[in-house]
């Protein structure tokens, strides 16, 4: 079998398609078609993107902070509640196989949205409940999401929907971090 491994596989042919080295380089290049982004903060960002990374249809998932006016913060200067900034979660998806309604499903199954600037234990507006959206349709099932989520409860939905600006990439520890230790969720 072909190194590193040595191991040796049967392959259907069946299953395969032929790509030609031009082909492949152009496929290389590009990032897959269709892919389109959609960024939530509820609470910390831990499980969110745990959450978030369980769904079929999400390519990849980024964990940082937005909704502030701090340039490139860190977590540190973010825990002291004067940045502005959110701790938020960048969904990479295809929409062919999984709708930003359902993504919105997923966004208030995992939090709490009628606790202002507050999820669980933890306090201060990084926490706090934010739809930030990335075009105009988004913006207008987002709106319609939160009207019907108002209609089931009699507390008041605080969920902000704001345009999303720059998304500062938080630090390398904190991408992944329950996934890295075997964690599934901090989440209720
Ligand atoms: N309750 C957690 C929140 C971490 S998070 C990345 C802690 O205090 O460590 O905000």
């Amino acid at each position: 079998g072909p190194r590193p491994t040595g191991k040796r596989y049967c392959v259907n042919s069946a299953s395969l398609d032929f790509v030609n080295e031009e082909k492949l380089e152009e496929l290389r290049l590009h990032k897959p078609t269709g892919t389109l982004h959609a960024t939530f903060a509820a609470g910390c960002f831990w499980g969110v993107e745990a959450a978030f990374r369980n769904v079929k249809g999400v390519r990849a998932t980024e964990v940082g902070y937005t909704g502030g006016h701090l340039e490139d913060p860190t977590y540190k200067e973010v825990c002291n509640d004067t940045t502005g900034h959110a701790e938020a979660v960048q969904v990479e998806y295809d929409p062919s196989v999984v709708t930003y309604g359902e993504l919105l499903d997923v966004f208030w199954k995992i939090h709490d949205p009628t606790t202002l600037n507050q999820q669980g234990p933890d306090l201060g507006s990084q926490y706090r409940s934010v739809i930030f959206y990335n075009s105009s349709e988004q913006k207008e099932e987002a709106e319609a999401s939160i009207q019907k989520q108002q209609s089931l409860t009699n507390r008041k939905i605080v969920t902000e929907l704001i345009a999303i600006d720059k998304f500062y990439k938080a630090e390398d520890y904190h991408q992944q971090y329950l996934e890295k230790r075997g964690l599934a969720t901090c989440h209720i």
